[in-house]
């Protein structure tokens, strides 16, 4: 990729699309794409082909996904698996029709089988079933995966995947029904400290392990792996992770202890666990040159402090 290089964003409202538009922005790429919903629905095929046809543009970062924690997985999977795929099948289609150089698409660790060894290795993709509270999600990623692969074979495409752990940081939902773990437990901690209240409520036992990182860190990974490598060099994907995981009842002692609450902490079990745990496996990615900087404690800090300043924001628009 050049400075000047057309690289189109696609979801740069997102988590992980913010990211990469900082850390582009940060590099000095000067030719950023950006669309919002509005402006193009990507599950929309013709508006998609309209866009490439007229925009042309040279790179890719397929970030654009609907997403969401266990509830939402579990609650909608209908939409989880159409919009999905949609997207993704319509992204990669004009990619390949409009002549795209390079894509990037972002998969997702629940794409591996629930009781796959530990840690995760690329190669147990398609091993084993997968977990229920968020298969449909998990298949509409493994359908983008191997249209990548699939177009790269065919057509000579250089489309690469990536498979990032559970990720948090900036420009997070933080929704309390729809979100991902962290930034749900960062708001029920916040919110039961300023309004005194005697216990936080924490879904399911606490027991399931999970791997954090922070989306920076996705990001930084991704533009390295697009400036850096091929398809023909890194194969079929690319797992992205930090290499160790915490319980959630770790997770939840760091986050009362950064926010300050004081009260008790309640195991809500009606609620699922999910997937007992879910590694990934990072070896090949260490391998191609690159590793992850920030450490969870820093990166919570940090996610803590942008969820006061959105709440502040709030507050002073309601007045
Ligand atoms: O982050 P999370 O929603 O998704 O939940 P997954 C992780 C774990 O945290 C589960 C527990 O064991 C939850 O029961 N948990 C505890 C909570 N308290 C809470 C809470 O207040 N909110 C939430 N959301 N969880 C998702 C997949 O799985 O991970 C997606 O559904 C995607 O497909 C994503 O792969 C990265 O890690 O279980």
């Amino acid at each position: 990729m050049d400075k000047e290089s057309k690289i189109y964003i696609a979801g740069h409202r997102g988590l992980v699309g913010s990211a990469l538009k900082r850390k582009l922005e940060s590099k000095d790429y000067t030719n950023l794409l950006l669309r919002t919903h509005k402006g193009l629905d990507l599950t929309k095929q013709q508006e998609v082909n309209d866009f490439f046809e007229q925009e042309k543009p040279e790179y890719v970062f397929l970030a654009a996904a609907k997403v969401g924690g266990i509830l939402a997985n579990s609650t909608y999977p209908a939409q989880f698996i159409y919009e999905n795929m949609m997207i993704e099948a319509n992204i990669i289609h004009a990619s390949y029709k409009y002549g795209v150089k390079k894509l990037l698409f972002l998969g997702s660790s629940c794409i591996y089988p629930k009781f796959a060894p530990q840690p995760l290795k690329e190669k147990y993709l398609l091993t084993g079933l997968l977990e229920e509270t968020n298969e449909a999600y998990a298949v509409a990623k493994i359908a983008g995966i191997r249209l990548c692969k699939h177009y790269n074979q065919q057509y000579g495409t250089n489309f690469i995947s990536v498979m990032p752990t559970n990720l948090y940081g900036p420009n997070d939902n933080f929704d309390l029904e729809t979100s991902h773990v962290m930034p749900a437990l960062i708001r029920k901690f916040h919110e039961a400290k300023v309004n005194n209240e005697p216990e936080v409520i924490v879904w399911g036992t606490g027991k399931p392990l999970r791997e954090f990182m922070h989306v920076d860190d996705m990001a930084d990974a991704c533009v390295f792996l697009m400036e850096n490598y091929d398809f023909s060099e890194i194969g079929e994907f690319v797992n992205i992770g930090v290499g160790e995981d915490v319980p959630i009842s770790e997770l939840v002692k760091i986050i009362k202890e950064i926010v300050g609450f004081k009260g008790k902490i309640k195991y809500d079990t009606s609620k699922p666990d999910g997937t007992p745990r879910k590694l990934m496996d990072v070896t090949k990615l260490s391998s191609l040159g690159w590793k992850a900087n920030i450490s969870l404690r820093n990166g919570i800090k940090e996610t803590y402090e942008f969820y006061m300043k959105t709440q502040r924001i709030k507050i002073k628009i309601a007045i």
